[in-house]
């Protein structure tokens, strides 16, 4: 039989293909006596082999699953076993979420991943009054460990490998999803799945930070410790350049600050007394994939030589797996237009191939409507089978690395390599991670290539089909998910209270003083069986029903609130159109011109609030427009991250502004706007314009017209346009 023909083009022995073969042969399971080399290979319908590698014929030919691992982790990657699909869900309530978990399962999804809400991130319970807008918004609200066991209700997680996206709140959280299965009859080492759990990125772009950097980091060497001595199948950590790339980052910075970030833990883990073995092969990673095509495979490649060769080179494992760079993949969420929005089902599936291209462990496929609104089962159904038909249908998992050779995917994973390894240079000269985010110089670098970028797509440079060209006239509604978000607070505020009303409450005291003491402590508790680890206490807490707020309080009580900076970037947005065609530049100037007219007239600049209300920290878009609007000639004050409506209207009314600008990438502005409108009347400053930015369904523009807001400007809008506009809507004569 033909497949059973030892395959002609081996003539060569080598050390790595001895290595692959090893490899290939346990992964694969086909005993001693079999070629894996054969035994993998796939016949097309025309009898054509598909190999699952192909390789040089020098002495070390580089291969999958052998040192440094740029050709992927596994020797037998997808042919053995295809990536999880991995689609990242939760909304509404437990009860919702859980329905919708079971259902997705059923239909081909093959691991969970958890969406929580914003209050749950930032350490909320549901009754605070600081987060009423946002509860069950953009993720499921999760207070107490009854809520978690509703969520996994018929879920065993003894099976399923579950990936919960939380960082600030991840004490409560992951100790509530430990009680959860401990509960459900599931041993600690039968617990499988990944928690985000990475502190340095929300410090730099993401914003769901609780606690200042310090303290932070100790509650992550803690979980490394718990998690490395009782649950082996779980990964402690999901190191992520994917929001890097979505606050603006191109792949250099990406690439360069995320394995930064990941050296930067483990040498707090070895500074915590934690051994480099003993965690690393537990690290995750997770990136985005945009739309450019070819580097988002270099950029995986160079990801996984780069962190194999740092690892080994600082801190010298024994063991092969703390080498191994495994990664979740996310396509662009940014890449996603809200005019015509089924071309976004087009972008989604060729950044998912370049993610399967470029050898992704996990992939999750953004729905066409998410620049609009929450996905509905439609799209999510859509984007799933994106992944599904490339797993099932096409040839691609049947053979690895299919870009290694190529000389141009080559030659671009060596630029790209060495582009990240000059930013790592960079932060190392700072003194590493922690170092290079309290310069503040990550920050500003990523905000500087969001600007740019922008610059770029307003002059036409990049294009965007559908929104800078090819826009249609006429765009159809598209049906976007609405939750009562409402009635989702008034029903956990209920379970709330009758979990605390049925609880031990000496045991619950008891439990939340035990870390209160704990995070008083000076010295390092990450050891694992470590009497005040605070994974461990954490968990007692939980199994004691007390709440996501009260387990943050007691550890916010000594290690305070984080409170970031805000700045703006200067110039980045002006110096991209030095360059530009004579149309751009022309209006680039005519806003400008308006500007200094209206300064004539009115005696000063015009001056804009834009700020972000509720828990929502994506502040890309705030940023950008800032900076864009700064160049632009207002004056322009950038309100800090997760006010009140009241506090809001309080800035605006102290600095004098003429608009205030609300920034919405989270879906509360249905209850924000509103109440920032009655505090500016409260206060007799009604006359201040509101205009309204970011993922906001055209079926909720009339509601906010009706409330108050003057003005909403889409994804896509240019901030020449959107300069123009907020200035027409200021009314001349204000003093
Ligand atoms: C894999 N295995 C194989 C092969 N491939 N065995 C034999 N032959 C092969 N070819 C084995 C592995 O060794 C492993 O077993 C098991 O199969 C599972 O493989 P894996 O590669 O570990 O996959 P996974 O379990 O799906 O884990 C993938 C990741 C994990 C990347 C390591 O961290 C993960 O799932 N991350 C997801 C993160 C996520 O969903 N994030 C959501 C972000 P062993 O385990 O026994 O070794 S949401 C983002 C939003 C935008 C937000 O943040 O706001």
């Amino acid at each position: 039989r033909l497949h059973s023909r030892r395959p002609s083009a081996l003539p060569f022995s080598s050390t790595n293909l001895d290595e692959w073969t090893r490899l290939a042969r346990k992964e694969s399971k086909c005993g001693d006596e079999n070629d894996p080399m054969q035994y993998l290979t796939h016949f097309t319908p025309e009898d054509l082999k598909l190999r699952p590698v192909y390789h040089d014929s020098s002495d070390a030919p580089e291969l999958p699953g052998v040192y440094p691992y740029k050709r992927g982790p596994y020797a037998s990657m997808y042919t053995m076993r295809p990536w999880t699909i991995r689609q990242y869900a939760g909304f509404s309530t437990a009860e919702e979420s859980n329905k919708f978990y079971k259902k997705i399962m059923a239909a081909g999804q093959q691991g969970l991943s958890v969406a929580f809400d914003l209050p749950t991130h930032r350490g909320y319970d549901s009754d605070s009054p600081r987060v009423t807008g946002d509860v069950g918004m953009a993720g499921v609200p999760i207070d107490s460990v009854e809520d978690m066991k509703i969520l996994f209700g018929g879920i065993d997680l003894s099976k399923v490998s579950v990936s919960m996206t939380m960082n600030g709140g991840v004490l409560p959280v992951l100790a509530m999803f430990i009680a959860t299965g401990e509960e459900q009859g599931c041993t600690l080492n039968q617990l499988a799945g990944t928690i985000q759990n990475d502190i340095l990125k929300e410090f730099m772009v993401r914003n769901t930070y609780i606690y200042p950097p310090k303290s932070s980091m100790r509650a992550i060497a803690d979980i490394f410790g718990f998690t490395s001595t009782h649950m082996p199948k779980y990964n402690s950590i999901s190191i992520s350049g994917y929001h890097m790339q979505e606050a603006g980052a191109d792949a250099k910075l990406e690439l360069g600050f995320t394995i930064a970030d990941g050296i930067e833990y483990v040498r707090t883990a070895e500074k915590a007394g934690l051994k480099v073995d003993d965690i690393a092969p537990r690290l995750s990673f997770f990136f985005a994939i945009g739309t450019n095509y070819y580097v988002e495979i270099a950029k995986l490649r160079a990801a996984r030589k780069l962190w194999a060769e740092l690892m080994k080179k600082n801190f010298d494992p024994k063991n092969p797996k703390s080498l191994l760079l495994r990664t979740h993949c996310q396509t662009s969420g940014y890449s996603l237009t809200e005019q015509d929005p089924y071309n976004n089902v087009v972008r989604t599936a060729i950044e998912a191939m370049a993610a399967v291209q470029g050898g992704t462990q996990s992939l999750h496929t953004n729905s066409l409507d998410e620049a609009i609104g929450l996905p509905t089962e439609f799209s999510a159904r859509i984007a799933r089978n994106t992944q599904l038909i490339i797993q099932e249908e096409t040839d691609i998992c049947k053979v690895a690395d299919p870009w290694g050779g190529s000389y141009m995917m080559e030659k671009l994973t060596d630029d790209l390599y060495d582009e990240a390894m000059s930013v790592i240079n960079e932060v190392e000269e700072l003194g590493g991670m922690t170092e290079a985010i309290n310069s503040g110089m990550a920050k500003l670098r990523i905000e500087e290539s969001a600007t740019k970028k922008q610059a770029r797509i307003d002059t036409q440079e990049d294009v965007v089909v559908g929104v800078n060209k090819y826009r249609l006239e006429d765009e159809d509604i598209v049906d976007v998910l609405s939750i009562d978000n409402e009635a989702v607070r008034i029903s956990q505020v209920d379970r709330i209270n009758e979990t605390k009303k049925n609880r031990d409450e000496d045991r619950a005291q008891a439990a939340l003083d035990a870390l209160k003491k704990a995070g008083a402590l000076e010295e390092s508790t990450s050891d694992g069986n470590h009497p005040s680890n605070l994974l461990a206490l954490a968990v007692e807490a939980a199994k004691a029903r007390c709440t996501v707020g009260e387990i943050s309080d007691a550890l916010e009580h000594t290690w305070g609130r984080h409170v970031p900076d805000t700045s703006v970037v200067q110039g980045a947005y002006a110096a991209t159109y030095t360059g530009a065609s004579s149309k751009s530049k022309g209006e680039y100037e005519k806003v400008l011109g308006a500007v200094s007219e209206f300064e004539e007239s009115e005696g000063r600049r015009p001056r804009i609030l834009v700020a972000k209300m509720g828990q929502d920290g994506h502040d890309r878009g705030a940023k950008v427009i800032s900076s864009g609007f700064s160049d632009l000639g207002y004056d322009v004050d950038v309100g800090p991250l997760f006010q009140t409506p009241r506090e809001v209207a309080q800035q605006a009314v102290d600095n004098d502004v003429h608009v205030i600008g609300v920034s919405s990438q989270a879906a509360g502005h249905k209850s924000l706007v509103p109440s920032l409108v009655n505090e500016l009347k409260d206060m007799g400053a009604e006359d201040i314009v509101i205009v309204c930015g970011g993922v906001i369904p055209p079926q909720d523009y009339e509601f906010l017209y009706e409330a108050g807001a003057h003005a909403i400007f889409g994804p896509g809008t240019r901030i020449t346009d959107a300069a123009m506009g907020v200035l027409e809507k200021i009314p001349r004569g204000k003093v």
